[in-house]
């Protein structure tokens, strides 16, 4: 029997999960909560405490310690890690690590009778990461596109962007070059991870390379001169590009402590985003795909390529061939839960009864919880903006009042990836009947739900299954992402949402500063 294990790390946690392709069964899976498991990181919801708003980062090694975990409670809970054929991964976007010289050689000798936090740590030339929410990257994002110009969104499928790897490289190599000196590598999360896995050093491939400023999408290498316009040596310290994920390397020996065989291939890693899409069996182009996680996303596998004329949207390779548009807003499940939360309601009551008690339109009450600093439209200044006395409103009229102007938003800013008449909605938010009917409403298509809402780690086994299996992306999607629950738009709620999106834009471009 070949299984297949998938991982993801995520901005809170990291989940498993393993397939069984031939049966066409998921055979178990587990998780770890970044906050709640591994507290002594000090990093609630995935990032590190910092007084400005704007900078965001984690503990690389809260990454490690994950991953000990999540294979321990796995192996505890009896899964049959012998059987394990390939492993994939996936990791939040846009993340980096910073590595000195002595990483290659910590990486081939990691010792199963310490922890791998404990043995990496002295591989790291710079103690934390900045990830995709942070937004600090203002000057040298105008420093880039001012050297670089129309050229870096033509490329590299992005306009600098802050919270890309290029800007943020940019950062430390100026406010700290003597740190940057000793910088040998630098890898994503997904192929830092990736590395330690196989006791080397592990490639990109173009899904998360994408999400770097760095990386030419005509050449699918690394362009050149955009990364000097970056850093100094920039291109010397990076990881070669693996076009599309394929079996990277044989898994480390620390790893048979978990009952995992030593030289299992492990595939390429790629980022959370195109293993979501992968996962939800959505590499079809006429079907789009709505996550909701810590960031909400919205994306979609596109023919021919092509950029965001508004700027604010991706192109990033597909592992399953070709390239995948994508729109991401910072303020997802947290802000959800702060809005139930401030409300003092139960999910429960967030998900059905508020939906129940008001009807579609919400009288043209709006809120947009910017509670962090806004990456669509771009919003540096945070705080819930809403059109009306949002503390003194009752807790229905305020859920529905995100929930539909979240969903408005999202519409406004996925235009140019298209029109479809079918999304697939992804992630914890998925359970919500009151979101999904929403959605549908909003954009006057179908909803669809999975039977899993952890796309990202499915697509990861998928990947696996198809880079060292050979087993047909179609094949297992057909087996792990039919539709389990079809939600249909209303005609009567589609109309009030059509009339008052024009007011909503508007309100919304007004609302940003
Ligand atoms: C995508 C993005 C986020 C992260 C975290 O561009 O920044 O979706 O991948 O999930």
């Amino acid at each position: 029997m070949a299984l297949y294990l998938g991982l993801d790390s995520s901005t809170q946690g990291l989940k498993a999960v393993l397939i069984d392709p031939a049966r066409g069964e998921f055979v178990c899976g587990s998780a770890v909560h970044f906050g709640r498991d591994l507290p002594s990181y000090h990093c609630p919801g995935g990032v590190l405490e910092n007084p400005d708003p704007l900078v965001k980062h984690s503990d690389p090694m809260l990454w490690l310690a994950a991953l000990d975990l999540v294979l321990q409670r796995l192996q505890d809970a009896g899964a049959p890690l012998a059987q394990v054929a390939a492993i994939g991964g996936a990791g939040q976007q846009h993340g980096s690590v910073y590595l000195n010289a002595r990483f290659p050689a910590i990486v081939a000798s990691l010792s199963p009778g310490l922890d791998l936090a404990t043995q990496v740590a002295p591989a790291l030339s710079r103690r934390t990461s900045p990830i995709w929410m942070d937004s600090s990257t203002g000057t040298e994002c105008a420093e880039l596109t001012c050297a670089v110009g129309d050229r870096l969104q033509v490329s590299t499928g992005s306009p600098a962007i802050e919270r890309f790897t290029g800007p943020q490289i940019r950062k430390f190599a100026k406010n700290e070059p003597k740190a940057y000196g000793d910088t040998q590598r630098i890898h994503l999360v997904s192929s830092f991870l990736c590395s330690v896995l196989i006791g080397g050093d592990a490639p990109i491939d173009t899904g998360d390379g994408a999400g770097m400023n760095l990386l030419n999408l005509g050449t699918l290498q690394w362009d050149g001169e955009i990364a000097e316009a970056t850093a100094p040596g920039l291109l010397a310290k990076l990881p070669r590009i693996d076009a599309r994920p394929s079996v990277t390397g044989g898994l480390s020996p620390y790893f048979a402590k978990y009952g995992l065989s030593a030289g299992t291939p492990v595939a390429t890693w790629t980022g959370d985003n195109p293993a979501s899409l992968v996962g939800s069996g959505a590499s079809r182009d006429d079907v789009a795909v709505v996550s909701l996680g810590t960031s909400d996303t919205f994306f979609a596998a596109i023919h021919p390529y092509r950029v965001d004329p508004d700027r604010f949207g991706h192109v990033f390779g597909l592992p399953s061939g070709g390239f995948m548009c994508l729109t991401c807003f910072k303020n997802g499940s947290l802000a959800r839960d702060r809005v139930r939360a401030e409300a003092g309601v139960d999910w429960d009551f967030f998900d059905t009864t508020a939906f129940e008690k008001t009807a579609p339109g919400n009288d043209r009450r709006w809120a947009l919880p910017w509670f962090e600093p806004e990456i669509t439209p771009l919003v540096t200044k945070p705080g819930l903006r809403a059109n009306f006395d949002f503390g003194a409103a009752a807790p229905e009229v305020r859920i529905r009042a995100v929930v539909e102007a979240q969903a408005m938003t999202l519409r406004t800013h996925s235009l140019w990836i298209g029109n479809f008449k079918t999304l697939r909605v992804t992630g914890g938010a998925s359970q919500s009947a009151g979101i999904l009917q929403t959605l549908a409403d909003v954009f006057h298509a179908t909803v669809e739900t999975i039977s899993t809402a952890d796309s990202a780690a499915l697509g990861a086994a998928m990947i696996a299954a198809n880079a060292a299996g050979g087993i047909p992306y179609e094949k297992v999607a057909a087996s792990f992402c039919p539709p389990t629950r079809t939600i249909f738009p209303r005609a009567d709620a589609a109309r009030v949402y059509s009339e008052c999106l024009p007011a909503f834009r508007h309100w919304e471009a007004s609302s940003q500063l």
